[in-house]
């Protein structure tokens, strides 16, 4: 039963977003060396504060979205291999205000630790304040910051149990937490 509803919540997300929400949110199993952690890919055009808002206000399987956390090359390399973005895509990195330029003062919304990093070459470089994180996958999935109101097409929400949910509502609702 409890399936059912999620395939009728899904349905009616394909079909309202104005974006396109690309199948259900997959897990990477720690049978796989994953984490267990599901991943969900947005399409639309968004912000990363807008994405960043509501990326925490999705609940899947009972556990709490944000905006996708990369802390090791596996985790990269799952990423896309098995979430399909085709042009620079959203996830939770973001450099502090006034933090020493180019590169001091980044995080995950998280706050898990900030140690792997996969940077472009020339990046990060600070164009037009640039301050929150793309990868491209394109380029094998490196980094690049950007403006956090450039309106991208790709968003990578991550869902796992240690996430504190500022406020929880269905993934169905999806749809208006994105417009
Ligand atoms: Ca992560
Ligand atoms: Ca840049």
């Amino acid at each position: 039963m409890r399936r059912i509803r999620w395939w009728l919540a899904a349905a009616l997300v394909l079909i309202c977003i104005p974006g396109l929400a690309l199948g259900f949110p997959k897990q990477w199993p720690a049978g796989e060396g994953g984490n267990d952690h599901y991943y969900f890919v947005y399409v639309g055009e968004i912000s990363w504060t807008d994405a960043d808002d509501a990326a925490q206000t999705l609940v899947w399987q009972g556990l709490t979205g944000y905006l996708a956390t990369i802390t090791s090359p596996e985790e990269q390399a799952w990423i896309l291999e098995n979430m399909v973005t085709m042009g620079d895509t959203w996830i939770g990195g973001y450099q502090v205000q006034g933090a020493e330029e180019p590169d001091g003062g980044w995080r995950w919304v998280t706050d898990e630790a900030w140690q792997y990093t996969n940077w472009a070459d020339g990046q990060p470089d600070n164009d037009a304040e640039a301050n929150r994180l793309v990868y491209m996958p394109e380029m094998d999935g490196m980094w690049a910051d950007v403006p956090a109101d450039l309106l991208m097409n790709y968003t990578l929400i991550e869902f796992d149990d240690d996430a504190v949910a500022t406020e929880v509502t269905s993934f169905s609702a999806v749809k208006a937490l994105y417009r």
